[in-house]
């Protein structure tokens, strides 16, 4: 989609540091780090918000969580003592970039709740 830059990152357009790449999923590390792991999954396909998911992307998000989200806690280590998902959605829900993303926190012990 244009204008969106996670979909430039997908693309290539923009740089990113990758931890995690397939034909449907990109994962990279977020530029402005909450943690001393703090990693982006995204869908390379722009879908703006958890919201916006649709029955056919089923499988995608399926492999997203199943599949690549523990791969790359293994990959960092941190499956270990354990991370945080999360996906901010709307604006009080903290959403800034409108490309559904999931935050992947880890690498100290989190907080809760949030703020
Ligand atoms: O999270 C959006 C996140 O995206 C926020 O933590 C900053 C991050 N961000 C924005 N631009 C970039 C680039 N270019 N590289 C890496 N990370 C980026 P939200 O949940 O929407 O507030």
């Amino acid at each position: 989609m244009a204008n969106c830059i996670f979909c430039k990152i997908a693309q290539g357009e923009i740089p990113s540091t990758k931890v995690y790449e397939d034909d449907q999923v990109l994962a990279f590390r977020d530029l402005d780090p909450q943690a001393p792991e703090h990693i982006l999954v995204i869908p390379k396909k722009h879908i703006a918000s958890i919201l916006a998911l649709g029955a056919e992307d089923k499988d995608l998000t399926g492999h997203l969580l199943t599949e690549v989200i523990p791969e790359i806690a293994r990959n960092l280590g941190v499956d270990i003592n354990g991370f945080r998902l999360v996906t901010n959605t709307g604006s009080d829900g903290g959403q800034t970039v409108e490309h559904l993303h999931f935050h992947l926190l880890g690498g100290r012990p989190l907080t809760w709740p949030p703020g």
